[in-house]
């Protein structure tokens, strides 16, 4: 008989750092409740920080156990999912590119594209993530060599690297719109679990009409 699967609940808000996880969660096609947290109008209550040490979204709690940091989660959601093939084995060639890829999302684009957002001048030199023009570089010509994150299939690294990728180029336009990446996030906009995620982030926004508000004022 097959092992029944840990109950999950996702810590989330939409419009946020965890819309990549809500994706990934839809691409799975596993069971996830969803615990509403009030990030954008700071209405997050203190006891969040047994979760997520720094009230932020995404969290996830897969049984008894919490796993927080969007590369974490990701890795750690693939992993136990295998079935839905997202995440290379182990011992397969693919994985090194893979989590290359995902942590790379996460470590190095994110906090370089939001230092340029906010007009932060930094040294290259003196941070992890480098120059803005070499993230560009990077992302460029990996996604002008295969039409995924990490090569030739779609990856849970592409849930977290073509939202962000969306986000930054379409909303805070910031990210030069290349033809790589559009032709990127215009494909991966395309699947269902994309679509999935986004209807169910519009209706909970909906529940939650403080969030609109919140980014209206930003
Ligand atoms: N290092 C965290 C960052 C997550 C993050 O920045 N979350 C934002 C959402 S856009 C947040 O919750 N911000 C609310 C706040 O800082 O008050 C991760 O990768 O999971």
């Amino acid at each position: 008989m097959p092992t029944a699967q840990p109950a999950i609940t996702f810590f989330h808000s939409p419009y946020s750092r965890a819309a990549g996880v809500r994706w990934l969660l839809e691409e799975l096609g596993v069971s996830y409740a969803v615990e509403f947290v009030g990030v954008h109008a700071q209405q997050v209550d203190d006891d969040y920080r047994a979760i997520q040490p720094h009230k932020k979204v995404p969290a996830v709690r897969v049984g008894d156990t919490v796993v927080t940091e969007r590369a974490a989660i990701v890795i750690y959601l693939a992993d136990m999912f295998p079935e839905a093939g997202l995440a290379p084995a182990l011992d397969d060639p693919r994985r090194a590119a893979y989590l290359t890829m995902l942590v790379y999302g996460d470590s190095v684009f994110d906090p370089c594209v939001a230092a340029r957002a906010h007009g932060v001048q930094h040294k290259p030199s003196d941070y992890s993530f480098g120059s803005f023009e070499d993230v560009i570089r990077n992302l460029d010509a990996k996604l002008t060599a295969h039409p995924y994150a990490a090569g030739p299939r779609f990856t849970a690294a592409d849930t977290q690297l073509a939202s962000g990728l969306g986000f930054t180029m379409n909303v805070l336009q910031v990210v030069p719109r290349l033809p790589s990446f559009l032709a990127y996030v215009e494909r991966t906009a395309e699947r269902p679990a994309f679509k999935r995620a986004q209807e169910l982030d519009a209706k909970l926004a909906q529940e939650h009409p403080e969030i609109m508000e919140a980014l209206s004022r930003r």
